[in-house]
């Protein structure tokens, strides 16, 4: 790998989804920041912000980089998954040695992954971090497969992941189900991958957070204060994390059902979404590779019981989250709780239920908001800019667009398409955007923004697509 530096921000594409040339435009637009953000062989979220290659986020990159070259989104998906761990987990970020630490804050020296983690499988050669974040890996494989059997069966790209993605599930199952109810737990707001969300704030409270003065933050110098977590936030993710590590990573924490010795213990129904998405996944996986599909079913049958069982509340309209430490859901609205809406087996009503919640007053999806906000609209702590504590995202609005259209509302699917297309290409390919103006907030050429504009222009009728196999 080596370190490259950024290349001009992408200029706003303005309604370029609309005609052919313009989703021509949009589509080189989108191509160029994936092109600009490779390193050789993974990509980078954002130069800036994010200079090493994040877990969730190379998995929906991988999904957009398949239209765009399919040896190039089965060459991301194997870096992260060479970086894995002896135990079967897949850690959050892969760093660059190319870049130095002081780009990023927690840096390799933090996580020590290679000694702190050794005792559980840690890579000797690779820096990782130690956490881990939301299983899209699979459904982005599946995907990848999907958009060009032909190069994946050549290049036998199913039979070399396949057992990866295997024991990365394993890990899960065995060892992240750390209230015994089947369901996996997150033990660090950055497992799940909505850092700075309001449902956080509670289980975050308990956490004694070291002192500011110890650590020195990078995201401040590429992104505006307002839009990111403050410092008392980050003196509790390093609380975190640091007792992780030194407990050499290990997560033993079932017996009593509260998820000890870690602190914050939370299941989240978007991260047990993805796993069950995932797991469908494996099952297609293993079926193309003549294997036992049947395991993997079973797997997503019992998760989704789980999920549906102590996740969902009528009374909310959406599914909450759950603070294993003190037995009790989280009363915070959050994008989250609208992910299950990629179960292929969720219960009509419940079905019915999401889609009310998704276009009602707290998320305003196609009426007060063109794309969903991280966090409700009325919510106590909302906010527009500050990181998943309100802006939209849009990884998250890829995952709403496919279940809507698999639960059959096609037209708010094709118009949360489009919505997300154009704001996308607005904003110069933004992190996240203000969910009421459309406003860019966080950094811009964004690696997922621009991957999931790939994707849902292939799926869109005439794209001009030129693949590079
Ligand atoms: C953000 O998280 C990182 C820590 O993992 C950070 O704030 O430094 C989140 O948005 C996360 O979901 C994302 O994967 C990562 C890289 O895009 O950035």
């Amino acid at each position: 790998m080596t370190a490259t530096t950024a290349g001009p921000s992408a200029p706003p594409v303005e309604g370029a989804h609309e005609t052919r040339t313009g989703r021509r435009a949009l589509r080189a637009a989108a191509s160029r920041v994936l092109l600009a953000n490779w390193t050789g062989s993974s990509t980078v979220p954002s130069h800036t912000l994010y200079p090493h290659q994040w877990s969730w986020d190379s998995a929906f990159i991988a999904i957009g980089l398949a239209r765009l070259s399919p040896r190039r989104a089965q060459r991301e998906l194997e870096t992260l998954l060479g970086a894995q761990w002896g135990d079967g987990r897949v850690p959050h970020i892969v760093f660059n040695p190319a870049v130095p630490h002081e780009a990023y804050f927690p840096s390799p020296d933090f996580w020590r992954s290679s000694t702190a983690g050794a005792a559980v499988g840690a890579p000797p050669d690779i820096e990782t971090s130690g956490i881990v974040q939301p299983p899209v890996h699979a459904l982005a494989a599946w995907l990848v497969h999907e958009s060009d059997p032909e190069t994946s069966g050549r290049r036998r790209f199913l039979e070399r992941v396949h057992p990866r993605l295997t024991a990365w599930h394993d890990y899960l199952h065995a060892n992240r189900d750390l209230g015994g109810h089947g369901l996996v737990s997150v033990l660090h707001p950055w497992e799940p991958g909505m850092d700075n969300s309001p449902c956080w704030d509670r289980p975050l409270a308990r956490v004694d957070p070291v002192p500011a003065t110890s650590f020195r933050r990078a995201d401040l110098t590429h992104g505006d204060a307002a839009d990111r977590p403050t410092d008392l936030d980050y003196g509790r993710y390093v609380r975190l994390a640091t007792g992780y590590r030194d407990r050499g990573y290990t997560d033993a924490g079932t017996d009593s059902g509260t998820g000890a010795p870690h602190e914050f213990t939370v299941e989240d129904p978007g991260f047990n979404a993805f796993l069950i998405v995932s797991e469908h996944a494996l099952a297609a996986i293993a079926l193309t590779l003549g294997r036992d599909p049947q395991p993997h079913r079973e797997r997503a049958r019992a998760l989704t019981t789980a999920l549906v069982a102590r996740l969902w509340h009528p009374e909310a309209g959406l599914f909450l989250c759950h603070d294993l430490r003190t037995g009790t859901p989280i009363e915070e609205k959050s994008v989250t709780g609208l992910l299950p809406l990629l179960v292929p087996d969720l219960p009509g009503d419940i079905v019915e239920a999401l889609l009310r919640t998704a276009s009602g007053d707290h998320f305003g999806l196609g009426s007060t908001t063109a794309l969903a906000p991280s966090y409700d609209l009325r919510g106590r702590s909302f906010d527009p800019s500050r990181y998943w504590r309100g802006p939209a995202w849009f990884n998250t609005n890829w995952a709403l667009e496919r279940g809507l259209r698999q639960h059959g509302a096609f037209a708010r699917a094709d118009e949360l398409r489009q919505a997300i297309l154009a704001s996308a290409g607005r904003s110069g390919f933004a992190e996240y955007v203000d969910p009421r103006t459309g406003r860019a907030r966080g950094t811009t050429d964004f690696s997922w923004t621009a991957a999931v504009v790939l994707d849902l222009l292939a799926r869109t009728e005439d794209p001009g697509q030129d693949v590079d196999r």
